[in-house]
């Protein structure tokens, strides 16, 4: 029984890894199989000896690479040569896919979907390549690294790009006596997801020439981070003119972040030796949610939190008071954004976050459009001119409702009281009858639209 529980906390960490960040497979060349070949092949790599081009193709075929142990780290690099056949010239050449071989030398890397030998599936978007490699060329030899994300069937190359998703393109013609580190882009044709990724690796482009000698170890896809250039406004410190009061700052902000009570619970250690400047509002925690729409993006559907600032003219900051925040998060479906504040009701953007520019940028406050639920969940703080769209102050025991409560246990008991307290509406440092007034019975029963 207890192996079964343990079989079972076992296979949810392996659910939760592979919800990670996807990497190829056998990316360091450490692993090595018998194929019937004279030499082994690495696991989860092909080459022109198993190619779709029948037994007597592949029996004549060259044998363009070796298991080698001039490795870039572990035992094992895969060393890539051109060889030749009746005077054609084969470039050394492994891919995670299948080779097709023709007699008269045409020839492909492509995925066979059909047949998980030949396919690599993959559904994640990665910001770049990177590979370690020596290149000793013969001609004009360039090593590459193509990889393709693609759906369905799809090779390389191809003169239409069919199912292309994002192609990445590694291209070292120089002579690279030590091993080093090359990196290229994807670049990306659609927003499509992909099925499968299928990565070529050569010792030399289509005009193979004898001679030539690369090592390649370490293949790497890298994910940049999320980062996110956010603004919104709360209505209790609201001044006019897109900017907010500042008058918890610094006499009563704490410098860790206060999130970690309920019901929040958040356990994050944000936290400041001194508050970074005097624009700063107050503490608010920034949520992300990967869901395929708004009304999906439940609670359950939460993939990362962070404490932040709120600076007077809405820039949601880091730690240093001025800096955009990042996440190491990948997206599988959409992002939406959830803000949530101590004595605010909670917010979250009516659309995915999009990525423009490097920056994930999303302004709450433009129009009640930008905000789930519309004018339901936020307030109208600027009519004139341009709009401003804030969170509904009021909500003292952050309940996600304004009710009497809010004021009866947050506000009649400690009027008269200052500091850091969640009954101080509009967060001057002081709980009087503004607070009441001005920032709570006009939002009695107000909800938060944030799906649950
Ligand atoms: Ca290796
Ligand atoms: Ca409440
Ligand atoms: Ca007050």
């Amino acid at each position: 029984m207890i192996k079964n529980i343990l079989s079972l906390i076992i296979a949810s960490i392996i659910s939760i890894v592979a919800l990670g960040q996807q990497q190829p497979e056998n990316p360091g060349f450490e692993n090595w199989e018998d194929v019937g070949l004279n030499i082994p092949e690495p696991i989860d790599w092909s080459s022109i000896k198993t190619s779709d081009g029948g037994s007597f193709l592949n029996g004549m075929a060259p044998y363009v690479w070796e298991q080698s142990t001039d490795a870039h780290t572990g035992t094992y690099s895969v060393k890539l040569i051109n060889g030749s056949v009746i005077g054609i010239v084969a470039a050394g050449t492994v891919t995670n896919g299948r080779i097709h071989a023709e007699m008269s030398g045409t020839g492909w890397a492509y995925t066979i979907p059909a047949d998980a030998q030949w396919n690599t599936p993959f559904t994640q978007k990665p910001d770049s390549i990177a590979v370690w490699l020596k290149h000793a060329p013969a001609g004009s030899d360039a090593a590459q690294v193509k990889a393709l994300l693609h759906t369905g069937s799809a090779k390389i190359p191809d003169a239409t790009s069919t199912n292309y998703i994002a192609m990445a393109e590694i291209n070292v013609p120089a002579t690279t006596p030590t091993w080093t580190r090359f990196s290229a882009p994807f670049n990306y044709l659609n927003s499509n997801d992909p099925e499968y990724i299928l990565i070529v690796v050569s010792a030399a482009d289509e005009s193979a020439t004898l001679g030539t000698e690369s090592y390649f170890d370490d293949i790497e896809l890298i994910y940049n981070p999320l980062v996110l250039d956010l603004i919104a406004f709360m209505e209790g410190p609201y001044a006019g003119g897109s900017q907010m009061n500042t008058g918890l700052n610094p006499d009563y902000i704490p410098l860790s972040q206060p999130y970690n009570t309920a019901p929040w619970n958040y356990a994050g250690t944000e936290s400041v030796v001194a508050l970074p400047n005097t624009n700063i509002v107050d503490w608010l925690l920034v949520e992300l949610r990967d869901a395929a729409t708004a009304t999906a993006a439940t609670s359950a559907t939460i993939i990362a939190q962070q404490a932040a600032f709120l600076l007077q003219d809405g820039s949601i900051v880091g730690m240093d008071g001025t800096s955009r925040l990042s996440f190491d998060n990948i997206i599988n479906e959409n992002m939406f954004v959830v803000i949530k504040h101590r004595n605010h009701l909670g917010i979250m953007s009516a659309n995915p976050l999009v990525k423009t520019d490097g920056y994930y940028a999303y302004a709450f406050s433009d129009a009640a459009g930008n905000i789930y639920g519309g004018a339901a969940g936020a307030k109208q703080l600027e009519t004139f001119g341009q709009e401003v769209w804030g969170m509904i102050a009021g909500d003292g025991d952050a309940n996600g409702t304004v009710n009497n409560v809010d004021k009866t246990s947050f506000w009649s008991i400690l009027s008269g009281k200052s500091g850091y307290l969640s009954g101080d509406y509009n967060m001057d440092g002081q709980i009087n009858n503004s607070d009441k007034n001005e920032a709570w019975l006009i939002n009695i029963d107000e909800s938060t639209q944030v799906p649950n």
